[in-house]
């Protein structure tokens, strides 16, 4: 009888803060990304409640915003059924083994953390300890599930360099016990600028109002958003250095579209900015639409999305605990049969 060896499927996490309403940075950043891993890979997608408290959040938009962060994941194409998708809060382990590697990762390390210096100057009445160790939750998210990869926007990328280093550390003390995971970040979108402040990152928590788009925007006020983008005082869109905002309209425009920079040069040769932006905002609004239907569908349906829930922080839990007992073990707690 012939004999096949399956090779063992590798592992996926990522996850999002259920912070705010999600940009379409996020969605091209991170979670539009997903899908595509989900025949392939063990996929575990995160809604990051206990990172988002790193903030001070409202009891009751902070609830809500977990069932919308989750319907959205769904709505976004990823199927539940193939993908374990849940909530931070309801696996214990992540807190449990943030403790443990919080005593192996270094206060200068965390000290160097580029969100952590953003966020201090941002929130500077409420420089939190856990806004200092956040990453360490980060770093537990994804070697709890022994993580392959981890998809994210260029943003994360130096917490995930951390979460290599803590997991190396921890490995070269007590034996293999992490697998070292890497980031992987998406050719077109992985960095995303506000719309109007083309020099900064485009985020949930800005509270210019046309700085962000919103996958739940309205189309309309995704068109309106789109028309009043900064830009600069040249008419010709290519994408160049010191223009900030076409560059970033491209690379939206790019996301969407799957088209080069150099189709999308042609495709407007000798029409105007404006021209270019209407044609970005209905492209953007035409392939969020579909979203936001079945978002709508699946927030009225709360029991669903508690199932889904229920189901993917059991699978969870079952792995993560594997990874913690191993941890345990090795450091030398104590584990009664
Ligand atoms: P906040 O404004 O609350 O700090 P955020 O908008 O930066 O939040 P996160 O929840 O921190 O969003 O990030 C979720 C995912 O989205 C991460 O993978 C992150 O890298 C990605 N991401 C966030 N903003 C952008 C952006 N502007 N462009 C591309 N990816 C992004
Ligand atoms: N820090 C991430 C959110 C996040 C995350 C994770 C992403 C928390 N834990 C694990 C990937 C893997 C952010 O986007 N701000």
């Amino acid at each position: 009888m012939e004999t096949s060896t399956t090779p063992q499927r590798k592992t996926i996490f990522s996850g999002v803060q259920p912070s705010g309403m999600l940009t379409i940075g996020n969605y091209l950043g991170s979670i539009k990304n997903w899908k595509a891993f989900e025949e392939t890979y063990d996929c575990l997608y995160c809604v990051v409640d206990l990172h988002a408290i790193t903030v001070r959040q409202d009891p009751a938009m902070l609830r809500r915003r977990t069932y919308e962060t989750l319907a959205l994941y769904i709505a976004s194409g990823l199927d539940p059924e193939k993908n374990t998708l849940f909530v931070q809060s309801h696996v214990p382990a992540h807190a449990e083994l943030s403790w443990v590697l919080n005593c192996y990762t270094m206060f200068g390390e965390l000290s160097r953390m580029t969100q952590f210096k953003d966020k201090s100057r941002k929130y500077a009445s409420n420089i939190n300890a856990g806004l200092f160790t956040y990453p360490v939750l980060m770093a537990s998210d994804i070697l709890l599930y022994q993580t392959d990869l981890v998809p994210v926007g260029i943003d994360q990328m130096q917490h995930i360099e951390l979460s290599r280093d803590i997991a190396g550390r921890f490995n070269q003390i007590y034996g293999d016990t992490f697998t070292v995971p890497e980031g992987f970040i998406p050719k077109a979108g992985a960095k995303i600028m506000s719309l109007a402040e083309p020099e900064k990152k485009m985020s949930k928590s800005d509270t210019n109002g046309n700085a962000s788009v919103y996958i739940l925007d309205s189309r309309d006020d995704i068109l309106r958003k789109f028309k009043r983008a900064v830009t600069d005082s040249d008419t010709v869109v290519c994408r160049a250095e010191g223009k900030d905002g076409i560059n970033n309209l491209m690379t939206i425009y790019s996301a969407f579209t799957g088209k080069s920079d150099a189709e999308i040069e042609k495709e407007f040769e000798g029409l105007g900015y404006g021209h270019f932006k209407i044609a970005v905002g209905e492209t953007v609004a035409d392939a969020l639409a579909p979203v936001r239907s079945e978002f709508d569908r699946l927030m009225a349906d709360k029991a669903y999305l508690e199932t889904v829930m229920k189901n993917g922080s059991a699978k969870a839990a079952y792995l993560a605990r594997k990874t913690l007992s191993k941890v345990y073990r090795k450091i030398g707690f104590t584990q009664p049969k």
